[in-house]
């Protein structure tokens, strides 16, 4: 596969260059889900055409969140819940960067859950990993908003009271323009996913089940999945918003009682992303602002200006 670079020349690329040269050796437990998703990245990633220089990821805080030490793409390790902020700044500050974000189902459905909500309500044009493993991995295996009822764990040993949250429904009434399913444990189909989430222009997310083997025993491996774009048993318009709905909700349920759903579940090719709306309007400049930050002939108020208007 052939891309070009950050400065425009064309060259061949692999997947072995999104590997670190100084290798840190991925901490992650022997089994880990979390291994699923850094594969399909460094497949999908020269795949697509990218290059390690065009791709920015920025992780969470969790065992998921070490993905960008293991993964060679300019990366940004923020603070807990708060991935999704950092990729949107980073998109509007250079459009022509490939941001992904990613982070654990704590993370991003808990203490992120609002910047999931209007990142998707916006629209901005992000890929979003969600390691969902049902629990907190890093910190031992506290229940997570999509913790089954029920489930055992330290911190709630007659087990949690809660309903889990429906994480494809939510995204869907929220407002994202693709939304799919997959598992560590069917990389083929996780890594066409990775890549059909990518290239969509508007916010991309993706939930990618990982099995985390030390501190969710009792949890389903995730195996079998049934992929509903090859099962005849399931017939849905992924482009129909109420179909995909429906079709969401059933793959919620089944999760809790056994049965393994993924896919791709909505997906709207129609929809601006925000950068194309602030475009249209006038409200966001066609050169980057991270290119505007070096070129010395350009107009542009620094912020320190406009508090100069104002005070
Ligand atoms: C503000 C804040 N609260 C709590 C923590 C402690 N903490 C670190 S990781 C984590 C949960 C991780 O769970 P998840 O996001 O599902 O990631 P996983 O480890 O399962 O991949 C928590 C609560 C923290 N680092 N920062
Ligand atoms: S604790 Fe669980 S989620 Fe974390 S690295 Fe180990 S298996 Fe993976
Ligand atoms: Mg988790």
């Amino acid at each position: 596969m052939s891309a070009f670079n950050a400065i425009g020349e064309e060259r061949e690329i692999d997947r072995d260059e999104f590997t670190p040269g100084v290798e840190p050796q991925p901490t992650w437990c022997p089994g880990c889900g979390d291994f699923g998703v850094l594969k399909s990245l460094k497949q999908a990633l020269p795949e697509v055409g990218k290059t390690p220089e065009e791709v920015l990821t920025v992780t969470g805080i969790g065992c998921s969140g070490k993905l960008n030490s293991y993964l060679d793409t300019y990366g940004f390790h923020t603070i807990h819940g708060r991935p999704l902020p950092v990729a949107r700044a980073a998109k509007l500050a250079n459009p022509e960067l490939e941001v992904i974000a990613a982070g654990g189902d704590g993370d991003g459905y808990g203490i992120g859950g609002n910047h999931f909500i209007h990142t998707a309500r916006e629209n901005h044009d992000i890929t979003y990993i969600v390691f969902n493993n049902e629990i907190f991995g890093l910190t031992k295996g506290q229940t997570s908003p999509t913790s089954p009822k029920g489930h055992k764990s330290k911190t709630q040993p007659s087990g949690s009271a809660k309903t889990p949250i429906r994480p494809l429904s939510q995204s869907l009434t929220a407002g994202a323009s693709y939304v799919a399913r997959t598992a560590a444990v069917n990389p083929n189909q996780a890594k066409e996913i990775i890549k059909e989430a990518i290239e969509h222009d508007g916010f991309a997310h993706v939930d990618f089940l990982t099995q985390c083997p030390t501190w969710n025993k009792d949890a389903r491996q995730y195996v079998p999945y049934i992929d509903v774009q090859e099962s005849d048993d399931y017939e849905f318009d992924h482009t129909d918003r109420a179909e995909a709905a429906e079709m969401m909700r059933e793959t919620e349920n089944a999760l809790y009682e056994g049965e393994v759903l993924t896919g791709r579940y909505y997906v709207d090719e129609d929809r601006p992303s925000y950068t194309e709306e602030k475009r249209a309007v006038g409200e966001l400049p066609e050169q980057p602002l991270a290119e505007r930050y070096f070129d010395e002939d350009a107009e542009w108020e620094r912020s320190y200006d406009l508090l100069e208007r104002h005070t």
